[in-house]
């Protein structure tokens, strides 16, 4: 029997809050990996196919948003032909990551999506929105686990989480402030509830459930980046989840079949407008 990794008050925090942190579950020498692997494949600019782009092909920021020279990389474990896709795999399956999901949902995690951000000095932030919005898991919801490739706090654009709202179901989004978000949606905080910083040391990892209300605001910062290697993740119950993330798969490396969610969710047709989160 494997030794847990969590104490009862962590699993009680994560019930009551809805998020857990990690702190220090990657060493210094795997965060270097991580974010030199991904550095190196950002050297010469975004990268077809990998980094984030518009149905039409035409870049998704404008020349002068500190984004375009380093938008979002999405999915990058499918690419397993660049150096990011065998590394992002490993950490999005990374066993300690699997066993701490496991401890926390009560199930068999599944993995569903990697991304990476780059968010450098400057950069707008995501602003606050749930999760499972975009990836309609059902039953149930999804989890995140967020790894910190950079200390992340309020200068440099780090998390925002409204502890306790994983109790909501989804809340259909207004439009974000287009001056300090890159995303279109925005979740305002439920009345009784508050927004809080959640402050991370490169290496730590925060866990959340999906339908968390969380985000993040622009890195105000002059010269930090804030990095982060991003994954979610569904129970082994899960029979629904949105068709755009097409290639599940258990902590092993199997692919797992589930039917894929179209048309109206819970807030109408958002299907074609929402894409990938
Ligand atoms: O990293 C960020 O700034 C926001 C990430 C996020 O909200 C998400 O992946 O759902």
């Amino acid at each position: 029997m494997t030794t847990s990794l969590l104490g009862e008050q962590d699993v009680r925090h994560f019930n009551e809050q809805g998020y857990f942190v990690a702190r220090g579950l990657l060493d210094p020498a795997q965060v270097a990996e991580v974010r030199d692997t991904f550095m190196a494949m950002a050297a010469n600019g975004p990268v077809p196919g990998l980094s984030e782009f518009r149905h039409d092909g035409r870049p998704v920021y404008d020349s002068q948003d500190p984004l375009s020279r380093y938008p979002r990389m999405m999915h990058p474990h499918r690419h397993m032909d660049k150096p990011v896709g065998p590394v992002a795999r490993k950490y999005m399956l990374y066993p300690a990551i699997g066993q701490i999901l496991e401890e926390l949902m009560g199930e068999e995690p599944i993995a569903c999506q990697s991304m990476f951000y780059f968010k450098p000095p400057g950069a707008r932030g995501q602003d606050l929105h749930q999760d499972n919005y975009y990836l309609r898991v059902s039953p149930g919801t999804c989890m995140a686990a967020w790894m910190a490739i950079d200390d992340a706090d309020e200068e440099n654009g780090g998390m925002v989480v409204v502890p306790g709202s994983q109790t909501l179901q989804i809340v259909c989004p207004k439009k974000a402030d287009p001056t300090r978000f890159f995303t279109t949606e925005h979740v305002d905080v439920p009345e009784g509830m508050q927004e809080v910083a959640v402050r991370l040391k490169a290496g730590d990892v925060l866990f959340f459930n999906g339908n968390v209300i969380h985000g993040s605001y622009p890195n105000s910062s002059k010269d930090r980046f804030r990095r982060a290697l991003i994954c979610h993740y569904m129970p082994a119950s899960t029979r629904e989840l949105s068709h755009w993330y097409e290639d599940p798969m258990r902590f092993s490396g199997e692919r797992v079949y589930v039917s894929g969610a179209t048309g109206g969710g819970p807030c109408g047709n958002t299907d074609t407008a929402t894409g990938p989160h």
